[in-house]
């Protein structure tokens, strides 16, 4: 198994060491074609799967250009990267050996949603640049799918999480704010938007299922999440809860964490993964937070080494 990294002596890979054991490193970036074909053409891949963005969706104001050059382009570069490799044109279609790519698309480009829950048939109404460039990448991969025969699929996950989760994504902000104030470290936790509602599921429940679409007869897209919808403020509740605390003693709202457009509420429809692929989530929501709190309290009250407790940006 191989992973492509960006950058010179990226600081990532030592700190993931220990997480991805044997997997090997490739250099790489989404912004350069050539790199991606040096990468293909080195590594040879049965299965390609683009997990890489810029997934932070206020980010995505912050540098809209750049979003879409990596988080939508960069699904172009990496679909003709195999293209080239493979030798596949318009009029060379792929043998059965092809080289299978799978694109993490996002519940994201559902936005402002037009039904509820959302299915593989619901139509896109992104709300962020992100929203926009990655309906981008969903669209390219459905097109090289149909152009050129190439076994390619979208994922359309819905939120993800677990205690690797990046300190800029609520999850992971609340339970570190739980285990902060826990141990005496902090005071409040400063969050945005309470009313907003997501889909969140387990990470590991999710990367199961990218594996299982691409090892299906067929190259089709797939609508991934639990089929329940909570607010902000039941992650918060519950996950002071799990804490014995009493979340409104501590979270104060702020208007930096709110986004310029907000996406409501998303609750997927799991239903074809459900009977084709035959994919359940086994890690239920309130598992899920008190895996996260559990381990930050770990993380923050044990024998913690410096570089583990995330960096806190001021805008996070
Ligand atoms: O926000 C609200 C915020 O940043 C969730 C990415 O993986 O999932 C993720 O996107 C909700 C939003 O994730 C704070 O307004 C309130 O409504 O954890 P998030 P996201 O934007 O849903 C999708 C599927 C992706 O594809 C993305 O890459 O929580 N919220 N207060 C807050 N959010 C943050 N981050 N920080 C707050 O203080």
């Amino acid at each position: 198994m191989w992973g492509l990294v960006r950058g010179q002596a990226n600081p990532h890979v030592s700190r993931l060491r220990k997480h991805i054991g044997d997997v090997r490193i490739t250099t790489g970036d989404l912004l350069d074609q050539g790199s991606l074909i040096s990468a293909v053409e080195r590594v040879q891949p049965d299965e390609v799967y683009n997990l890489g963005a810029i997934s932070y969706v206020p980010m995505s104001w912050q540098q809209a250009e750049l979003t879409a050059e990596v988080t939508g382009m960069g699904v172009l570069r990496m679909l003709e990267a195999i293209r080239v490799v493979s030798g596949v044109s318009a009029s060379r279609t792929p043998g059965r050996e092809q080289i299978r790519f799978y694109q993490a698309s996002s519940s994201e480009m559902f936005g402002m949603v037009r039904e509820t829950p959302q299915n593989e048939k619901t139509p896109f109404h992104p709300r962020s640049p992100y929203g926009v460039a990655k309906t981008y990448g969903h669209y390219i991969t459905q097109n090289y799918r149909e152009s050129y025969g190439m076994f390619a699929v979208s994922g359309i996950l819905f939120n993800h999480e677990s205690p690797r989760r990046g300190a800029e994504f609520v999850t992971r902000k609340v339970s570190l704010g739980v285990a902060r104030i826990k141990l005496g470290l902090a005071t409040e936790l400063r969050l945005g938007n309470l009313d907003a509602r997501r889909d969140w599921g387990f990470a590991g429940d999710y990367a199961r299922a990218m594996r299982m679409m691409l090892a299906q007869e067929s190259p089709e897209d797939y609508v991934i999440g639990t089929g329940r919808t909570r607010s902000v403020r039941d992650l918060v509740e519950f996950a002071f809860r799990t804490a014995d605390l009493d979340w409104e003693r501590y979270v104060v709202l702020d208007g930096k964490y709110t986004r310029p457009a907000e996406v409501d509420l998303l609750c997927a429809d799991p239903k074809k993964a459900r009977e084709q692929l035959r994919w359940e989530p086994e890690v239920g929501f309130e598992e899920l937070v008190t895996m996260m709190v559990e381990s930050d309290l770990r993380l923050l009250g044990g024998s913690r080494r410096p570089d583990e407790e995330p960096a806190s940006p001021d805008h996070w």
